[in-house]
């Protein structure tokens, strides 16, 4: 006689009080930012809990970290479900761990419950999905879904100068016990619980978004470049003053990227002044630009703005202005099956759910190049997400891991029912 499977939601509530214990600030969030010592320890304690269990814990040259709870049959391609661990430098205790801790309870309760499912079911953490430390995000999900890792990448340093490539390999021996496996594996289909990062689920009182495509997002390095001078006796005709080209950029785009389309969105994350002392006229300003839009032709237009803005405000005062694309992630498109796969989960547990859109970026987009993905969305308070007020209420944290139990118990059958469902198992070669 086989039991249902159900979440044990104390001992994920627990789980995730432990995990916001690691880099906990004292706002109530969390830094936990990719490949920090803060990382490697959530990290470790994951493998501990998979081991615990005697659950398979292995990570790849990117330091993806999977736990594997077999399946009847071995040789068909996993289903991996999962998120990510790193944080924002004054992020929430939920962005991430919530998804990958949720996934973990999933695997606990199939073994509570003795059950055994066809596939194997793995739980992924991504390395780096923030991309604050080290730009891009999604370094990990990118990396696995690409068979490897670029080499630019290795000599990169992070915001806080940091160099990637030793807090990649420091990251990798901290879990010596974990075995080392090659970048990239067939998948059967990917899921990935999430916050909605954003008030529309709170708004309508849903439980669960099912999330059907995610935008477009492009980061941005903008450097202008003037003279620096003296504070004191330097009239206004002889500077070339970095600063005041940027502050005039910034003003002109705040004042019509958003205004001019209520889907498009523009920040400047980030700006650095150098020399940045009190009486010394710039010599150069860097500011970090993130753009969105859902459709890829308006994201590119937005390109183009940025760049006529700062052009003209730079030419304005005597400077030249550079501007890099750190990231390029085009809007996506989530399966249908796995997106019908979640709707009868979430029909069949009698819980409320809805179609929508990611404005957040996430793994999912990029597993979604190499296997049937899509993502569950739970409500988060004020739809406040990347401060440390982040929350989500008991009830829709266990509302989520039951959503993703059950698409979990639906997704990991060899043959599953559900329109457009039957093409992924026709690949169980795996597509990467
Ligand atoms: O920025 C994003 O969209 C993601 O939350 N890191
Ligand atoms: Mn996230
Ligand atoms: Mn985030």
């Amino acid at each position: 006689m086989t039991i249902t499977p159900t979440v044990d939601g104390s001992r994920l509530l627990r789980r995730l009080a432990q995990f916001a214990s690691i880099g906990a600030t004292p706002g109530g969030g969390v830094n936990r930012q990719a490949l920090s010592i803060e990382d490697r320890k959530a990290r470790r304690l994951l493998a501990d809990l998979a081991g615990a269990r005697g659950f398979l814990v292995y990570q790849d040259a990117a330091a993806n970290l999977f736990i594997q709870r077999p399946g009847r049959q071995p040789d068909l391609a996993p289903l991996l479900i999962g998120s990510h661990l790193d944080s924002q430098p004054g992020g929430g205790k939920y962005d991430g761990a919530l998804g990958t801790l949720s996934a973990f309870e999933v695997l606990e309760a199939l073994d509570d419950a003795g059950v055994t499912t066809e596939r194997t079911v793995e739980v992924v953490a991504w390395t780096n999905e923030e991309g604050s430390r080290f730009s891009p995000g999604c370094m990990g999900s990118m990396a696995f879904v690409a068979a490897s890792l670029p080499d630019e990448w290795l000599d990169m340093t992070g915001a806080d100068g940091a160099p990637f490539s030793a807090e990649l390999s420091a990251t990798l021996a901290a879990l010596p016990d974990a075995e080392l496996r090659p970048l990239g594996h067939a998948v059967s289909a990917y899921v990935e619980l999430h916050i909605e990062q954003g008030p529309i689920l709170e708004r309508s009182g849903v439980a669960i978004g099912i999330v059907t495509a995610v935008q477009g997002t492009k980061w941005l390095d903008i450097c202008f470049t003037g003279e620096a001078a003296h504070a004191g006796t330097t009239p206004l005709q002889y500077r070339r003053d970095p600063m005041a080209a940027a502050v005039q950029a910034i003003a002109a785009l705040q004042a019509s990227v958003m205004q001019g389309d209520a889907l498009a969105r523009l920040t400047v994350g980030r700006i650095a002044v150098e020399p940045g002392s009190i009486n010394v006229i710039a010599r150069e300003v860097r500011l970090t630009v993130d753009i969105r839009h859902p459709e890829a032709d308006k994201l590119q237009a937005m390109l183009q703005v940025v760049n006529a803005h700062c052009a003209a405000a730079a030419e304005g005062q005597g400077c030249t202005v550079t501007l890099t694309e750190r990231f390029d992630m085009p809007p996506g498109r989530f399966d249908e099956g796995v997106i019908e796969a979640i709707s009868e989960a979430c029909r069949s547990c009698g819980i409320t759910s809805m179609p929508m859109v990611s404005g957040a970026f996430h793994d999912a987009l990029f597993l979604a190049r190499v296997a049937p993905s899509a993502m569950i969305f739970v409500p988060c308070r004020d739809g406040i997400s990347h401060n440390e007020a982040e929350f989500v209420p008991d009830e829709n944290v266990i509302l989520g891991a039951t959503a993703l139990l059950h698409s979990t118990v639906r997704l990991s059958a060899a043959r599953a029912s559900g329109k457009g469902f039957s093409q992924i198992w026709a690949t169980d070669a795996g597509p990467c």
